[in-house]
C-alpha cells in the first residue's frame, strides 16, 4: 500500500529519478490510489451515481454495449506496461549511453510509444467530421408487420439498442457546434437482424437531387481551397456562386437560412431519413416511407447573433449540453413517425417522391408515431465510439429496401467506400461500436486489423467440407424488392424533378412572422459576405421565384436593386396539393419539456438576499431547470440575512449568451453595479429575447442597459418586491422559450 497523502509527497517522488544513476536504476514506485468505489471501472453515466446526478439518474439499458465490455480496459489500481504486456519500470527518462549520451536506438519502450503518439489520428470525416454521440435504444409501440417485416418493428413494447451521433456538416472536427448548417442525425439501430443505419439530417430535403453533384457541393461549401477559409460556414463567395447556379437547391436554402439551422441543442431538433424509403412486409409488399424523429423537448432554436457569440463562449455548446442532459439523467427522447405512401398515391402527386429537394407534406400524408428514441448513456471513449462508429446508408435490414432516389443510389456506394479508408480498411464493422449484436458469418476473410479467428479450412460456398455452412437463409434473408425495371439507360432526371421553388414559398409561407424575419436576415448577411456581386444578384433573381417580399427584405437589405426573376425551368402543369403546412413551423413543436435542462443565471454579489436566491433555486431546479449563481467572480459571496452563497460561474466564464433566461435578485450588490459585463449580460438577454426578471432594487439595472421596461413583453419580468409567487411567473416565461415580439431588425439594444 503506498501512503497517497499530501505529506508522503512534498514534491513529485518520481522526478527525483532525473538526478542520477542509483534513482535511474530503482526508481520508486508512483503514487497510486484506487479509484473510488463508485467510478470503478466506469464513466459517469455508467455508474449514475455523481456529485451532480444524485442517484437520480435511471439506470442505462442499452444491450450494445454489453459487446464493449471485452474491449473495456480500466487502469485502476494497474501497473504500467508496453502494448505487450510489459511493466515499465520506469516512465520519465529515455534510454541513454550515460546520463548525458545518446539516447538509445534500442529503446524499444520510447519508441513504441512515440510510434504509437505518431498514430493516434485518423482521418476525419471528408463531412459531418464535428460531432457527438450517445447510446440509447429504440422502443417499438404496435407491431409494424402489416408494413414491414424488420426485426425492430415486429412487437409492442420491444426495444433495440442504438447509437446515435449528431454532426454539423461543413466544418472541421475541432470546429464550432453552432456554425450555421445542417446538423446529421444517424441512428445506428442494433437489430435482431443486423444493423439498420438511418443516416439522416435535421432537415427533411437537400441541396441537390442527384448523387453526381454531392463532391461539387461538398467543395464548394468547405473552406475556399487556396486559403482554407472560412470553417465551418457557408457565407463565402463558392457556397453561393454554386447554389444560385443551382436552382434546385433553393428549397434547401430557404430551411439553411431558417432558425433550423441554429438549433438550441441536438436534443431539440427534428430528424428525418430525408429520402423515400421502402417498407416491405413478410408477403414481400412494399409501401414508400419516409423517416421523421420528433423531440419530446420541443423544436428551439437560437438567434443568430447568440449562436456568433455562443462559437467564442462555449464552441462545445450542444456536445456539453447532450452529455450534461444524460449524465444528469434527463434523458432526450425522440418519437419516431412514419409516412406511408402507396405507390399509385406517389405517382399522382404533383412531385416527385423521388426527389429529394422535396418534402411531402404532413397535410398531405400525415406522420404515424411508430415508437419513441431514449438516448440514456454517454460514451466510455469518444474516439472508441463517436469516432469510430461507421454509419452506412447501405445498412438496411430485411424490411427496409431503398427506393430509385438517385441521391441515395449514391449514398448506398459512399459510406461503406469512405470508411474503408477512414477506418484503414474492410474489416471497419469488427470495430466495437460497428459490430452487430446479430451474430455475423461469411466466408470474407483476412484484410487489415482482422480480430475474428475463423475456425476451419472453409472459406468458400457451396462446401461439404463444413457441412454447408454458412448457408443461405433463402427467404428469411434480405430479399431485394422486385422492381421492375427495363428502359434505356440515359444521363437525366425525371420532368417534376425541374419544378424548384413551389416547396420553397410553401416552407416560407409556413413560417411565424418572426422565423420570416430570421430567413430575411439569415439572407443578407451570408450575401454581405459574399464578394461578387453577380452572384448576390443570381441569388436574387432565384429568391423572387420564392416570395417577392423575401427578395425585397434581401436586396434592401444588400443596398441593391431587385433583378428580374430567374428564368424557370418549368411551369408545373398540377397544382400542389399544399400550400401552407403550419407543420413546417419550429413552434409547432414546443415539445413537453417545459423548462427542463434549461439554463438559468441568477446573478449575485454581495448584498445579495440569500434567503431569495435559496427559493429561486428550489423553484427552478424542482420544475427541472439547471439554475446557476454567476458573480463577477466565482467564490463566496457576502449577502444579508443568514445562509452562504456561493457563485459557481462568473460573468466572465459563463457570459449571457449561454443562459436561457435570467434573474437578478433582491439586493443592493454594489458590485453588479460598477461592473459593466452586467449591462452587456442583460443586454444580451433582451437581444436574444430570453426570460427575464428583475427584482427590487436590481429593477434600475434595466434603465442603465437601456432596456425599454414594457409591461406588456410577456418575457420581461419586474417586481418591486419579492413576492412567493414570482419564481412561478419566471418559470411559466421561460417555458415560451423566446420572447420575439419585442424583436427589431436591427436590435433596438
Ligand atoms: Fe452523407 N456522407 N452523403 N448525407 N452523411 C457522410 O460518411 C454522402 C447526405 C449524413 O455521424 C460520409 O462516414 C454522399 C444526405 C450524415 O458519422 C460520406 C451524399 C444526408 C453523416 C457521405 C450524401 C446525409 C454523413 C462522410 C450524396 C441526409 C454523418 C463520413 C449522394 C439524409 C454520419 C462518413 C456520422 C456522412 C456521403 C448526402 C447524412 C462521405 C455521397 C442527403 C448524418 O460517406
Amino acid at each position: 500500500a503506498v501512503d497517497s497523502t499530501a505529506a508522503a509527497f512534498p514534491f513529485n517522488r518520481i522526478k527525483a529519478a532525473e538526478f542520477g544513476r542509483e534513482q535511474a536504476l530503482d526508481p520508486p514506485q508512483g503514487p497510486h490510489v484506487a479509484a473510488p468505489a463508485a467510478v470503478t471501472g466506469s464513466t459517469l453515466s455508467e455508474c449514475r451515481v455523481t456529485a451532480k446526478t444524485g442517484a437520480a439518474a435511471a439506470a442505462g439499458s442499452n444491450a450494445a454495449v454489453a459487446p464493449l465490455e471485452a474491449v473495456r480496459a480500466d487502469a485502476s489500481g494497474q501497473r504500467l506496461t508496453t502494448n505487450q504486456g510489459v511493466p515499465l519500470a520506469e516512465n520519465q527518462n529515455s534510454l541513454k549511453a550515460g546520463l548525458r549520451g545518446p539516447a538509445l536506438l534500442k529503446d524499444f519502450i520510447l519508441r513504441e510509444k512515440i510510434t504509437h503518439f505518431d498514430h493516434e489520428r485518423i482521418p476525419e470525416r471528408i463531412v459531418h467530421a464535428r460531432g457527438s454521440g450517445a447510446h440509447g435504444y429504440f422502443e417499438n409501440y404496435e407491431p409494424l408487420t402489416e408494413f414491414t417485416r424488420a426485426a425492430l418493428f415486429s412487437a409492442a413494447g420491444k426495444r433495440t439498442p442504438v447509437f446515435v451521433r449528431f454532426s454539423t456538416v461543413a466544418g472541421e472536427r475541432g470546429s464550432k457546434d453552432t456554425a450555421r448548417d445542417v446538423r446529421g442525425f444517424a441512428v445506428k439501430f442494433y437489430t435482431d437482424e443486423g444493423n439498420w443505419d438511418l443516416v439522416g439530417n435535421n432537415m427533411p430535403v437537400f441541396f441537390i437531387q442527384d448523387a453526381m453533384k454531392f463532391p461539387d457541393l461538398v467543395h464548394a461549401v468547405k473552406p475556399e481551397p487556396h486559403h482554407a477559409m472560412p470553417q465551418a460556414a457557408s457565407a463565402h463567395d463558392t457556397f453561393w456562386d454554386f447554389v444560385s447556379l443551382m436552382p434546385e437547391s433553393t428549397h434547401m436554402l430557404l430551411w439553411l437560412m431558417s432558425d433550423r439551422a441554429i438549433p438550441r441543442s441536438y436534443r431539440m431538433m427534428q430528424g428525418f431519413g430525408v429520402h423515400t424509403f421502402r417498407f416491405v412486409n413478410a408477403a414481400g409488399a412494399s409501401t414508400f416511407v419516409k423517416f421523421h424523429w420528433t423531440p419530446l423537448q420541443g423544436t428551439h432554436s437560437l438567434v443568430w447573433d447568440e449562436a456568433v457569440k455562443i462559437s467564442g463562449a462555449d464552441p462545445d455548446y450542444h456536445r456539453r449540453d447532450l452529455w450534461e442532459a444524460i449524465e444528469a439523467g434527463d434523458c432526450p427522447q425522440w418519437e419516431l413517425g412514419v409516412q406511408l405512401i402507396s405507390e399509385e398515391a406517389a405517382q399522382a402527386y404533383s412531385f416527385d417522391v423521388l426527389d429529394a429537394s422535396k418534402i411531402v407534406p404532413e397535410e398531405l400524408v400525415p406522420i404515424t408515431p411508430v415508437g419513441r428514441l431514449v438516448l440514456d448513456r454517454n460514451p466510455d471513449n469518444f474516439f472508441a465510439e463517436t469516432e469510430q462508429v461507421a454509419f452506412c446508408a447501405a445498412h438496411v435490414v430485411p424490411g427496409v429496401d431503398f427506393s430509385n432516389d438517385p441521391l441515395l443510389a449514391g449514398r448506398i456506394h459512399s459510406y461503406v467506400d469512405t470508411q474503408i479508408s477512414r477506418l484503414g480498411g474492410p474489416n471497419f464493422h469488427e470495430v466495437p461500436i460497428n459490430a452487430p449484436l446479430a451474430p455475423v458469418h461469411n466466408n470474407q476473410r483476412d484484410g487489415m486489423h482482422r480480430r475474428t479467428v475463423h475456425r476451419g479450412r472453409v472459406a468458400y460456398e457451396p462446401n461439404s467440407l463444413g457441412g454447408g455452412c454458412p448457408f443461405q437463409a433463402g427467404s428469411a434473408g434480405f430479399v431485394p424488392f422486385p422492381e421492375p425495371v427495363q428502359q434505356d439507360e440515359v444521363r437525366g432526371r425525371p420532368e417534376k424533378f425541374a419544378e424548384h421553388y413551389r416547396q420553397a414559398t410553401l416552407f416560407y409561407v409556413s413560417q411565424s412572422p418572426a422565423e420570416q424575419a430570421h430567413i430575411a436576415a439569415a439572407f443578407r448577411f451570408e450575401l454581405s459576405k459574399v464578394t461578387v456581386p453577380a452572384v448576390r444578384e443570381r441569388m436574387l433573381a432565384s429568391l423572387r421565384n420564392v416570395a417577392d417580399d423575401l427578395a425585397q427584405q434581401v436586396a434592401d437589405g444588400l443596398g441593391m436593386a431587385l433583378p428580374e426573376p430567374m428564368p424557370r425551368a418549368i411551369e408545373p402543369s398540377a397544382a400542389p396539393e399544399v400550400t401552407h403546412s403550419p407543420a413546417l413551423s419550429l413552434r409547432a413543436r414546443p415539445g413537453e419539456a417545459g423548462v427542463r435542462s434549461r439554463k438559468v443565471a441568477i446573478l449575485v454579489a454581495g448584498g445579495v438576499n440569500a434567503a431569495t436566491v435559496a427559493a429561486l433555486q428550489r423553484a427552478l431546479l424542482q420544475a427541472g431547470a439547471v439554475p446557476r449563481l454567476v458573480g463577477p467572480r466565482i467564490g463566496l459571496v457576502d449577502s444579508t440575512g443568514p445562509g452562504v452563497i456561493d457563485a459557481d460561474a462568473s460573468l466572465e466564464n459563463e457570459p449571457s449568451c449561454l443562459f436561457d433566461g435570467v434573474i437578478v435578485p433582491d439586493g443592493e450588490m454594489p458590485a453588479l453595479r460598477r461592473d459593466g459585463r452586467v449591462l452587456e449580460f442583460l443586454k444580451d438577454q433582451y437581444r436574444h429575447c430570453k426570460t427575464m426578471l428583475l427584482v427590487g432594487a436590481s429593477t434600475s439595472l434595466l434603465q442603465n442597459a437601456g432596456i425599454p421596461a414594457d409591461e406588456t413583453d410577456a418575457g420581461l419580468l419586474m417586481a418591486a418586491a419579492w413576492a412567493d409567487g414570482l419564481p412561478q411567473r419566471f418559470i411559466e416565461a421561460l417555458a415560451m422559450h423566446r420572447h420575439f415580439d419585442r424583436e427589431r431588425d436591427p436590435p433596438l439594444v
